[in-house]
């Protein structure tokens, strides 16, 4: 039904519904690394969540899903970690037209038209990493965004994060955890050959395998990771995004060199034409492209939300296959 002519009953109804069925899809998705519906079914539904609750928000309720990051409880047998600023999730369109509008909006608030560092999206899952005088004593995930679990262990065991910095500089730096395809493909088949369940797909496997208890599994999972964040830019001097990315690469840090800092939104286009064909050729999956306001300063005056920075956004690839389907979806329960 068009939100316009839903009657106030109606869609409390179905913010109800649809609060509890997406927070169903979170636990089985954030916390069992288990997912019940492929994302783009999550998305479509979480899409007009958002919808709605802007339309009607008197029916916003604090545990709704799109007001909490991720939703993970910590997995029992792992420590939990008070993240010192907060993780947050990111905000995602699902077409140029939208991908358009935010970037109306985020010219609209700054009173200019700034320069965005475009990224690829990895398909894994956010990890923060703490180094004191260069040597890492933490790793953890993003949890609720405000406490995470303690995998250090577990992340000393992947080979592309440093254990010591080139640098002996105290930061706290985030990123993405992922299991590169051939590692995905081949964990599978011999999970299929042992007669488990394999992993839905290499963003489950991932988390699957940093998050155990036996770090053991995790040394045996050939996991990887892109640095990509850190809210402490102070601590190595660089005032933009694309310059925070080529400082990481210097401490040696693995970032994605596929980033690209683009000065009008035409380029926006190209930049997803090229990934969305170039993607299957990739080592590793990505779902989609992380647009964000280049310049450090103006990403603070833009904040963010409880949920999401204002001053990025995802765009998000279509599905492969089942661009269809997802018009076909039975919205009301
Ligand atoms: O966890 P955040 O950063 O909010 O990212 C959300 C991503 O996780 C989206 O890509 C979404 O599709 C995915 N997700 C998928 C499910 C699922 O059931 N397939 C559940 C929750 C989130």
């Amino acid at each position: 039904t068009p939100v316009n002519n839903l009657t106030t009953q109606m869609a409390q109804q179905e913010i109800a519904t649809l609060q509890k069925r997406l927070t169903d899809y979170g636990v089985a998705y954030y916390e069992e690394d288990a997912p019940l519906v492929e994302d783009y079914i999550y998305d479509a539904f979480y899409a007009r969540l958002v919808l709605l609750e802007a339309q009607f928000p008197q029916f916003v309720t604090p545990d709704s899903p799109t007001q909490n990051v991720g939703g993970a409880k910590v997995k029992s047998g792992l420590a939990k970690v008070v993240h010192p600023a907060p993780m947050l999730s990111l905000g995602d369109v699902f077409s140029l037209e939208e991908l358009q509008e935010w970037d109306e909006r985020t010219t609209k608030t700054l009173g200019f038209q700034s320069e965005y560092n475009l990224e690829l999206k990895i398909d894994g899952l956010a990890v923060a990493l703490t180094y004191v005088d260069g040597k890492l004593v933490q790793a953890s995930t993003r949890g609720n965004g405000s406490i995470g679990e303690d995998v250090t262990a577990n992340v000393k065991t992947i080979r592309s994060i440093p254990q010591t910095l080139t640098e002996p500089i105290t930061i706290e730096v985030r990123g993405e955890i992922y299991m590169p395809k051939s590692s995905f493909a081949t964990l599978n088949k011999q999970r299929e050959a042992d007669g488990l369940e394999p992993f839905a797909n290499p963003r489950n496997a991932a988390a699957g395998s940093l998050r155990q208890l036996n770090v053991a599994i995790t040394k045996k999972r050939e996991l990887s990771a892109f640095v990509y964040y850190t809210a402490d830019p102070d601590a190595i001097g660089v005032t933009t995004q694309s310059g925070a990315l080529e400082r990481f690469a210097a401490l040696g840090l693995p970032t994605d060199d596929h980033n690209r800092v683009i000065a009008t939104m035409a380029d926006i286009d190209a930049y997803i034409a090229e990934y969305t064909s170039q993607r299957e050729r990739l080592a590793y999956g990505i779902d989609g492209v992380v647009v964000k306001v280049n310049q450090l300063d103006n990403q603070l005056d833009l904040g963010h939300t409880v949920k999401i920075p204002r001053w990025a956004i995802a765009y998000k690839f279509p599905p492969e296959e089942a661009l269809t389907v997802v018009r076909d979806i039975e919205w009301t329960v």
